[in-house]
């Protein structure tokens, strides 16, 4: 049955490809713009509304936003490869390559459990009894497990001041994560109601020496094992780390916050009672277990929860089989969009607006200079022993799902800390790609401020986001605006801390305090943001994308410039907001981290200079002048 229906959707799929060829991108895209439109807005009043006011009559409720839907095509290539069973060695005959057949044959066997095996007891995760253990001792068997931030956040991350040296930053739990804290309470009040009274009373502690002690800019202090040992000897940490990392402890720096209250929790989880400890870190793996799995079971969703934890397994899966030949096209357009406001943003620093000395302005020129773009979160590394073993230490089964999770958390956490057992501890880059603690996999592209480096994911590469066919107005628009965004990341008042290597540097916090730099912050912060970093990003971006494309000062009322046949409707000016606007169209979901993406492309073009000439706004829907600008010169 199951091959039966696999080879009629290939034949399907097969069908559809030339189809898809035949018609033109460029007329698929205009029409895609064109459903969206809410023609009885006025694009001055709510450009959002205008853009994407009809999006749900245009596509049915089927997808939330292109977001939803480039994801439910990346499922669907990827649940149709998975199921595929003979046909793999004809593909690896076509590219020429060994075959990665281990780390195939585990992300299939991942595959499996996790769509098959529908009875999960949740109690399995009990997976350690109780021992007369140390309690940082018992955290850290859990830790391997993945479980983090019980008692304290124990991770790997980089040196401010180096970034290929790898450190163990330690500091208090943060405040979110009280959600986890109250679901493992639920748990408890469920399955081991003898138990409450204890496990209450801990967490109520733990909360109040929270409390006590969460400072808004907590001091870091920079130590050794040593120093670590000496000055929070409370915590066993020597056997904390013994069991984490297997030995491996010379030399690893530690960057530790929250010291005293590291000091007084060690005090009061020595007094508290090992059954206790071990069953509320019990509790907390259970949820954490939850958190993971997917909600609904079904092939798409364990695509995408494998997306999330196995991100090099189903990269690589994806770009070999799946992406493929793509690769050389896109990634020669996306260089030259990001080669092009490269180019652009240089301009800008050279007309030094904020009137930067010297050293400020090599400073910001060598950051831009230096910052790189990728396509795909995989690593440069190419050899195919390097894949097929990455993930050689998990045992996944093909039948036992809670069991795979476990397996994965652990993997993800011990991939993390490899980082610390290199020779002289510092980071590979040529293996280095992106393997943080999610549970949604990004799909957007994003910017990393210690690599200094722009990421655009596989599956953001899909129409109507993105097509290496489409004309460069589409393309300069919505990727370019994105891209944008995410390249002045680099240059906000978080990402100017960072220099070129993605070191933190006392120039970049000069460069921040100069008054330019903070009026722009205050201006940008006149409306009310959830976040203000992003809302500079979106402002700045956007124009950035424009002037790129169009040439700094484009004035729509002096030119007619429409250079294409398959829009007869709009000029060049107004398709590329449009198109722009595409990236947000959707039925507005409260999102976090960012605005509404009404609010965003709402106040984006208010602060876009040309908007109101391009829409023959009366008044102008600009505020004139245009401020918010943080490096274009004026
Ligand atoms: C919205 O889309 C529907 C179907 O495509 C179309 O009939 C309608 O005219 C559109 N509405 C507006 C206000 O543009
Ligand atoms: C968009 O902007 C217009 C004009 O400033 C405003 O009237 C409208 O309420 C805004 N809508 C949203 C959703 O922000
Ligand atoms: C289109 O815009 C008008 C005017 O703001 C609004 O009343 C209508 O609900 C919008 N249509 C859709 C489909 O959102
Ligand atoms: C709680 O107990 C019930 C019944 O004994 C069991 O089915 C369930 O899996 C348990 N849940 C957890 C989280 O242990
Ligand atoms: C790097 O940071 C550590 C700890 O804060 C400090 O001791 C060291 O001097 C710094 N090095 C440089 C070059 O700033
Ligand atoms: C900055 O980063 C580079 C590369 O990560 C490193 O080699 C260098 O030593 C770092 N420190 C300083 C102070 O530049
Ligand atoms: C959990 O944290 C949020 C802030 O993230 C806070 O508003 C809320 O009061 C906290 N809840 C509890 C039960 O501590
Ligand atoms: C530990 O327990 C002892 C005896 O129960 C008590 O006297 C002491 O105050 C407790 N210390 C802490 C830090 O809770
Ligand atoms: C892998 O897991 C299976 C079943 O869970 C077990 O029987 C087997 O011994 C494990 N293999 C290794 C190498 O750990
Ligand atoms: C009517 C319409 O535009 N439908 C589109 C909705 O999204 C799907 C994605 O599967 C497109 O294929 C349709 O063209
Ligand atoms: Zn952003």
């Amino acid at each position: 049955m199951k091959w039966c229906w696999n080879l009629l959707c290939s034949f399907l799929l097969l069908e559809l490809a030339p189809i898809q060829a035949f018609v033109d991108i460029n007329m698929l895209t205009a029409l895609q713009i064109h459903k969206n439109l809410n023609g009885s807005e006025d694009p001055c009043r709510n450009f959002w509304n205008y853009a994407c006011g009809n999006y749900s009559a245009a596509n049915g409720t089927k997808y939330v936003d292109n977001f939803q839907l480039v994801e439910d095509l990346y499922a669907q290539a990827m649940v149709e490869f998975m199921e595929s069973e003979g046909e793999l060695i004809e593909s690896d005959l076509v590219l020429n390559e060994e075959p990665a057949a281990r780390l195939l044959a585990q992300m299939r066997a991942y595959y499996k459990a996790c769509t098959k095996d529908q009875e999960i007891d949740w109690s399995e995760a009990d997976l350690h009894s109780l021992e007369p253990n140390d309690w940082a001792l018992e955290t850290a068997k859990f830790r391997r497990h993945g479980l983090n931030a019980v008692f304290f956040d124990e991770r790997v991350d980089v040196e401010t001041n180096d970034s290929l040296r790898p450190v163990v930053q330690l500091k208090m739990p943060a405040l979110s994560n009280n959600y986890s804290e109250r679901r493992a309470l639920q748990v408890l009040q469920r399955n081991h109601s003898g138990s409450v009274e204890g496990i209450s009373r801990l967490v109520d502690q733990l909360r109040q020496l929270e409390a006590k002690h969460r400072q808004e800019e907590p001091l870091v202090q920079s130590w050794s094992l040593a120093d670590l040992t000496q000055n929070i000897a409370e915590i066993n940490w020597q056997g904390y780390f013994h069991e984490l990392l297997s030995g491996h402890l010379e030399g690893v720096l530690f960057e530790v916050s929250d010291v005293d209250y590291l000091r007084e929790l060690g005090q009061l989880l020595s007094n508290t009672s090992r059954s206790t400890i071990n069953l509320y870190l019990r509790l907390r793996l259970t949820v954490l277990l939850k958190q993971s799995a997917p909600a609904m079971r079904n092939p798409k969703k364990c695509i995408h929860h494998m997306r999330a934890l196995l991100p090099l397994g189903m990269n690589y899966l994806y770009k070999r089989y799946v992406y493929k030949h793509r690769d050389l096209l896109d990634t020669k357009q996306l260089l030259l969009i990001f080669d092009s406001l490269k180019i652009m943003f240089g301009s800008y620093l050279n007309a030094n607006r904020l009137q930067l000395s010297a050293e400020q302005l090599s400073y910001v020129m060598k950051k831009l200079g230096a910052m790189k773009l990728r396509v795909g979160n995989l690593p440069e590394e190419t050899s195919h022993a390097f894949y097929d073993s990455h993930y050689e230490s998990a045992n996944f089964s093909d039948s036992l799902f809670l069991g795979n999770i476990l397996e994965a958390l652990s993997l993800r956490t011990r991939l993390q800390h490899d980082a610390l057992r290199l020779p002289h501890s510092r980071l590979d880059l040529h293996r280095y790609y992106v393997n943080d603690d999610v549970f949604k996999a990004r799909t957007s592209p994003f910017y990393e401020n210690e690599r200094n480096t722009i990421t655009v994911p596989l599956i953001f590469l899909q129409w109507p986001l993105f097509d290496n066919r489409q004309h460069h107005i589409f393309q300069f628009s919505l990727m370019g605006g994105v891209l944008a965004h995410e390249l002045t990341h680099a240059f906000e008042q978080e990402g100017i801390l960072f220099d070129a290597d993605g070191n933190e540097s006392l120039v970049g916090l000069q460069i921040r305090e100069t008054k330019d730099f903070q009026n722009a912050i205050k201006c940008a912060a006149r409306t009310p943001a959830v976040s203000l970093k992003e809302r500079l990003a979106d402002l700045n971006g956007l124009q950035l994308a424009y002037d790129t494309f169009f040439g700094p000062n484009h004035n729509s009322q002096k030119y007619e410039y429409r250079p294409y046949a398959f829009e007869s409707e709009f000029k060049a000016p107004q398709l590329f907001h449009l198109s722009y606007a595409q990236f947000f169209c959707g039925i507005l979901p409260p999102v976090l981290g960012h605005d509404r993406d009404d609010v965003r492309v709402n106040f984006s073009v208010r602060n876009l200079r040309q908007f109101s000439l391009d829409f023959k706004c009366s008044p102008p829907a600009v505020q004139s002048p245009p401020v918010c600008e943080l490096w274009r010169p004026i």
